[in-house]
């Protein structure tokens, strides 16, 4: 394999909706331009990038892939995306490993809620984004619809710069707007290879009208093209090309291309649109990274050979046979096979063994890496996604890439009881390889909770954790932690007394117990006077009283916000003791909390949705049947419809994930975080109650 310098490279994540072609047109790209020896299928399992068993027998992609297509001098790095928003956290990892996003949308389907998503993700990025309307051989392709839905939905910027010939069964090539050339697949070329020809007659008006709407808006893009455009000149294609380029870095246009990745007709031109429009390492934006102790002084990261190496870890994953394989971003330094690098995220030294290129699973060994590079390497034990390799004399740290947080979690534990240590670690490898599938023990519900970003999510770790650990695991709504509290006043005894044989236990003391301020816990009065409890025993009360309040009065949750004073007792000069005092105030809480009219509290959520306008009337009353209290509305910061922002209980919000996505055709989102405990009303509680009482009666039964 041929040795890239920074120059030559180009980055790009292809994003957009599930099964709107990525994964087949990045295989077709890598296969055309001579760098894959196999044009892959989804059918067959067969793809660079779906290689995961779960990828194969689901045929979508689960986590990003990476591959790449020597062209013309160039070397062109894909970052395959899944585009189920289930998967998106490698989608953001993929945009953030790449300089620039190529959206793919479907011929037939057009603009769908992944399309949006990525975009618009893309966009925040600032990245440079090219269009390609796939899949135009599919039944339906239509790209005029296609290219209006864009304009529609995503943004007016957009510029054709390439059209189909037909659609459907009748797609039979493509025009390149700035050659003015049909591009007409030869029968018995190699892979995607075809001949330039005049513009067939009858697609003559079509080239027409779109050559005219991208010659404009080329030339709205700078007032001396525009002088130019006014007095009648034309522009040479390579102008076309700069000016265009210039544009896409400052997101001012978004060319559009067209292919059918299955049929190889319009690959190779979109190999030459991305080596002529995506920026290679040299021409991104400035970048920065942090160092020193706190990581809070910034450094400037320049792509040049000799500066210090750094890369960004964007993904790690298990392979069989192989073990932990990691694949990094080199933003700046050459990087050579063998060489030591510095792990600055967690402080430790790595080897770069076997230093390769992906080329989908397989790695190409490669003797060194240029700056702005994709690379990979087997057994780095220490090193997890987001870390920064850098070198021991100058240790950084990228920034990070910010993974999505849960929207949906479950209670899971193992079918069989002593699979569950396999369990737990099987787990926290799975979230080593997939930030977004998050793991958590509870210890207040003694449960581990798995969040994800979709139920389709959960399902595949269930199933990679059934395949690669042999566990079989069992997921459940997650426990809620209620509490309990206290509405009334009351006072009484609590009293502990044995006296058989030997020395005697004794301990007696008198309570009153009232509420506190919701949220001001728990607080313990003492105002013995005149000895009638000795000073050492009085924490010994306060402490029984804590872990009895613990065990809950009518559900099994611990009683908070509440006040004990202890305002007399008595105690025996030899039987009494720590423990006997304890006892008593274990007593006395029970005897008296339950005369203070005890109630349940549940935890609420503070939660923001993100819906497209038109859905907003059903998000709202969604909200509300799941006893939400709606607290406004407001436009989102990007347009993408109206934040709607309400407090939930929690209960009500297991699998809300999955419901707005349904209300919303997959468009809508939302966050949320701990709001605070209220009193839950009453026929809801008693649900609760009853529960409780249900499985108390059960335990002694067993
Ligand atoms: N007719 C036709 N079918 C295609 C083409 N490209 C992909 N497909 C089919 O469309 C389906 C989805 O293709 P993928 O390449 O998996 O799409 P994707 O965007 O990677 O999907 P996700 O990984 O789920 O995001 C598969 O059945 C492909 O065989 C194409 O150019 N023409
Ligand atoms: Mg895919």
């Amino acid at each position: 394999m041929r040795e890239y310098r920074s120059e030559a490279i180009r980055n790009v994540a292809v994003v957009g909706h599930g099964a709107s072609g990525k994964t087949t047109l990045v295989d077709a790209l890598a296969f055309v331009s001579g760098s894959s020896k196999r044009h892959g299928s989804i059918k067959d399992g067969t793809t660079l990038t779906d290689t995961s068993p779960e990828e194969i027998e689901r045929k979508y992609s689960i986590s990003l892939g990476c591959a790449f297509a020597e062209w013309k001098d160039a070397k062109i790095n894909l970052i395959d995306t899944p585009g189920f928003l289930d998967f998106q956290g490698d989608a953001i990892a993929g945009l953030t490993a790449a300089d620039g996003a190529l959206v793919s949308v479907g011929a037939a389907t057009g603009v769908e809620a992944g399309t949006e998503r990525m975009f618009r993700e893309a966009i925040a990025r600032r990245d440079p984004v090219l269009f390609v309307i796939s899949m135009m051989d599919k039944e339906h392709a239509d790209f005029d619809r296609a290219y209006q839905a864009i304009k529609d939905r995503l943004t007016s910027k957009i510029v054709p710069v390439e059209i189909p010939i037909g659609a459907a069964s009748g797609f039979s090539g493509v025009i390149n707007l700035i050659t003015k050339k049909a591009h007409i697949p030869r029968k018995s070329g190699r892979a995607g290879e075809y001949d330039e020809a005049e513009i067939p007659a009858s697609e003559q008006a079509r080239f027409e009208r779109y050559h005219q709407e991208m010659v404009e808006a080329v030339a709205a893009t700078d007032d001396k093209l525009l002088e130019r455009f006014f007095s009648g000149e034309d522009l040479p294609g390579d102008e076309e090309m700069d000016a265009l380029k210039e544009a896409m870095k400052r997101e001012d246009l978004f060319p559009v291309l067209c292919c059918s990745a299955q049929l190889m007709i319009g690959v190779r031109t979109v190999l030459d649109f991305l080596m002529a429009l995506m920026p290679n390492a040299y021409e991104m934006e400035e970048l920065h990274a942090f160092k020193g102790a706190e990581g809070n002084k910034t450094v400037e990261i320049h792509p040049k050979d000799d500066a210090p190496f750094t890369a960004l870890v964007f993904k790690t994953t298990a392979e069989p046979h192989v073990g932990d394989v990691t694949y990094f971003r080199t933003f700046s330094g050459t990087v050579a096979s063998g060489q030591e690098v510095y792990n600055a995220t967690r402080d430790i030294g790595e080897k770069l063994n076997h230093l390769g290129v992906p080329q989908g699973r397989e790695r190409i060994e490669v003797p060194r890496i240029h700056p702005g590079d994709i690379g990979c390497v087997a057994k780095l034990h220490n090193t997890h996604t987001n870390d920064t390799l850098s070198t021991k004399a100058h240790p950084v740290r990228m920034p990070q890439i910010t993974f999505p947080e849960s929207l949906v979690t479950f209670a899971v534990r193992s079918a069989v009881r002593h699979d569950e240590e396999k369990m737990q670690q099987g787990l926290h490898r799975i979230h080593d390889e997939d930030p977004t599938l998050q793991v958590h023990y509870n210890s207040e519900t003694h449960e581990t909770i798995i969040g994800g970003l979709g139920e389709r999510h959960i399902e595949v770790a269930m199933a990679r954790l059934a395949r690669q650990w042999g566990v079989k695991a069992e997921l459940t709504a997650p426990r809620i932690p209620y509490r309990e509290t206290l509405t009334a006043a009351a006072e009484g005894q609590g009293r502990h007394k044995k006296q058989s044989g030997g020395r005697g236990q004794f301990g007696d003391c008198w309570v009153k117990i009232r509420a506190n301020k919701r949220g001001a816990g728990y607080q313990f009065v003492d105002s013995i006077v005149g000895g009638a409890i000795p000073r050492q025993y009085i924490p010994a009360v306060d402490r029984g009283i804590q872990e009895q309040s613990a065990r809950g009065l009518i559900a099994g949750f611990p009683v908070v916000d509440f006040v004990a004073e202890c305002f007399d007792g008595s105690y025996h000069s030899v039987d009494s003791n720590e423990a006997s005092f304890k006892m008593a105030g274990i007593q006395a809480f029970k005897a008296v909390a339950s005369k203070c009219r005890p109630v349940l509290l549940e935890p609420l959520d503070e939660v923001d949705v993100l819906t497209p306008d038109e859905y907003l009337g059903d998000v709202m009353g969604d909200l509300s049947s799941r006893r939400g209290k709606l607290h406004g509305t407001e436009p989102s910061g990007n347009g993408a419809g109206t934040v709607v922002k309400a407090i939930v209980p929690q209960a009500d919000l297991h699998l809300y994930g999955t419901r707005l996505s349904s209300l919303t055709h997959g468009r809508g989102s939302y966050t949320h975080r701990f709001h605070g405990y209220e009193q839950m009303p009453h026929e809801h509680a008693a649900k609760v109650i009853a529960a409780y009482e249900k499985n108390r009666v059960e335990d002694k039964d067993e």
